[in-house]
Parts: structure tokens; sequence; C-alpha cells
């Protein structure tokens, strides 16, 4: 089986792991209506099933907090496990695996092992794609003050700058802001959350249009509501004389609100849209050679991901910021 590897990026608690859940989620639903499937494995169904559960019924206690704790890895990264996707035809078997990478962001803290740094470093490495997963009120309150300290965008840069070596394949990165239900309210802070994650990443925007760099990689903007009815309220500080130690809040939109996700799918039909345009370059792509082979005999499974990929959205807080010759 042809696979291809995805990381979910990200410091601890902006939200790596409640995305893949909410694309989990949506696989089903959205890929439904084409004669396409993505089917995950046993055991990765079984525990984004329960970190579905526990998502749904977050809209209960989430002014309470506490509830789903963070990804932990008991045993060492080693023992992380990749949450693995079969793509194909219904009724078939699948042609591509897609492996899923999520880690604990601690990964990315002063108290890392360089075991984990190294862990992350290859998981990058090895990547065809990464979605950074962005946490949206500490981008755009107080004027991002909380930025650099929650999303630690400097460190990402400099993550992407060691691993992004001569390079000799395309890479997809996906910027996906969440818990951004407040700032999509509307047309003006949706393209206002859309300008801010420009500004907030714009160190490593830069060190994307280096002139190495920038034939490989395609970026795009794609913020997720992965619960819908919850919005960003408030924050506080355990320290509030020093504005130290601060705790988002949320509440519900209404007090009867439903899990209602908006464009989980959206990173989704990216990469797939990606993936397609590799294969039908015809190339071999360093390690990734097997895409020339992949959909050959398979038009059929090609044109049903072509649609799925047509549903990409490019406007409003979406936005292609680069290498839009690699989605076409
Ligand atoms: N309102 C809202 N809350 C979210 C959203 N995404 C994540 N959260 C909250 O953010 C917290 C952290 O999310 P996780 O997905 O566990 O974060 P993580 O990046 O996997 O964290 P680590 O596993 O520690 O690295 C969860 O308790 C959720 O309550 C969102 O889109 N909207
Ligand atoms: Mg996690």
């Amino acid at each position: 089986m042809q696979e291809v590897q995805v990381t979910m990026l990200g410091p601890s608690g902006v939200g790596k792991t409640t995305l893949l859940t909410a694309m989990y989620e949506q696989f089903e639903s959205n890929i439904g209506s084409t004669d396409l499937q993505l089917t995950p494995d046993e055991d990765s169904a079984a525990i984004l099933q329960d970190r579905l559960v526990e998502l749904k019924s977050l809209l209960d206690t989430f002014e309470a907090r506490g509830g789903i704790g963070g990804t932990e890895a008991v045993a060492g990264p080693e023992s992380l496990r990749s949450f693995v996707f079969g793509l194909g035809k219904k009724g078939e078997t699948p042609s591509l695996e897609i492996h899923f990478r999520d880690y604990p962001g601690g990964y990315h803290g002063s108290r890392a092992s360089s075991e984990e740094k190294k862990f992350v470093k290859e998981l990058l490495q090895e990547s065809v794609a990464v979605l950074i997963a962005i946490d949206s009120p500490a981008l755009m309150e107080e004027k991002g003050r909380l930025h650099e300290q929650i999303n630690r965008p400097q460190q990402i840069k400099n993550l992407f700058t060691s691993v992004y070596q001569d390079l000799d394949s395309p890479k997809l990165v996906i910027f996906a802001p969440v818990k951004c239900e407040k700032y999509l309210k509307n047309k003006k802070s949706s393209k206002e959350l859309l300008k801010r994650v420009k500004e907030g990443y714009a160190g490593l925007m830069d060190f994307f249009d280096a002139e190495k760099i920038n034939p490989w990689i395609v970026s795009v903007v794609t913020p997720v509501q992965t619960v819908g009815s919850v919005v960003f309220s408030r924050i506080e500080y355990e320290d509030r004389q020093n504005k130290k130690n601060p705790h988002l809040h949320f509440r519900k939109v209404r007090h009867d609100a439903e899990y209602s996700p908006q464009d989980s799918e959206q990173p989704l039909r990216y990469l797939l849209r990606f993936l397609l345009k590799l294969h039908l370059e015809n190339k071999s792509w360093g390690m990734f050679n097997f895409f020339r082979n992949w959909l050959k005999v398979d038009n059929h499974l090609k044109t049903a991901i072509q649609q799925f990929a047509q549903g990409c959205k490019t406007s409003g807080q979406f936005a292609i910021l680069k290498g839009e010759q690699w989605l076409k």
C-alpha cells in the first residue's frame, strides 16, 4: 500500500487533536456525496470517536473548562501512533493511505527532551503536508499579545528552517486557525483574521519566499470552526497584575446551541487537491515517486477526487498564499 504522512503541528493546547477529530467527523459526511471513501483503521476510529464524544459534550461544560486532556505519550515519542485513513473508491480496497501524525505540543516546550525535539523534526521531514493549528484568540485578542507565547511562531519558523533544506519535492503547508468562531461572524473580522495570520507568521512566510524554497511550497489558510457554536469570551490571568498565566474562556452562542462544526473538511480538500496534482505531474518526487502510478488505471477515482477538490474555498477568510501552480 502506498502511504503519505501528514503532520499536525503546533505547541501545547492550540488545538491539534481537536482539529484532527473535527476532520475525522467530516470525512464521512462530506466525502459521502462523491464516490470517494476515506476509511480510518479500527484503532484510529476508536480513539477519534472517543475524542469526538468529548468534543461534543464540551458544549455543556465549556465554562467549566477541564474535560479534554492534552495528547500524551507515556512511553516516549516512538509510542505515538499514526491516525491512518485509507483513500479509495467506495466499496474497493483503498489505493492510498494517509497517515496523520499527532504529538504532545509540549515537544516544542523548553522542557522537551532532545529525543522529543528530534521526533518532531523527523515528522516534518517525512511529511508531504503539514497542518499548523493556530490558536486564534491568541492571535486576535489584545492586539495579539499572547500570540508569541501560545502559538510560538518564531520557534515554528526555526523548525521549518532547519528541516526544509535542499527540498526536492513539493510541500503543502496549511495554516489552520481554530477557536475562531468569534471572528468569522462578519466579513470584516474574517478578513482581519486572515491578515493577522499573514502578519503573525510573516517570518515563516519570508522563509518560504527564499529562492531555494519558493518553488516547492504551496501554502494556504483554512480557518476551521471545530465546534461552531462556542465563541471566545474573555481572558483571565492567574497573576492579574503581571498578566501572567492566561486562561482563555469560551461560551456557547445560545444556551441550547448544538455542536455545528464549519469547514473542517477544507484542509482535507486542499490535501487531496495537492496529492492529485502530484500525481498528474507524472514525475518522481524524491521519496514520493509512487504518485506517478497511484491513479494510473483509475480515471473514475481521479474524477471523484477532482470533484471533491473543487470544493476548496478561496475567498473571505480562506486564501491560497503561494504555490497555486501545485493546486491546478
Ligand atoms: N472553542 C473552541 N475550543 C477549542 C477548539 N479547538 C480546541 N479547543 C479547545 O482547546 C483545548 C486544547 O485542544 P487540543 O486539541 O487538545 O490541543 P492540542 O494542540 O492537541 O494540545 P496537546 O495535545 O497538549 O499538544 C481543548 O480543551 C478544547 O477545549 C475550537 O475550535 N473552538
Ligand atoms: Mg493533542
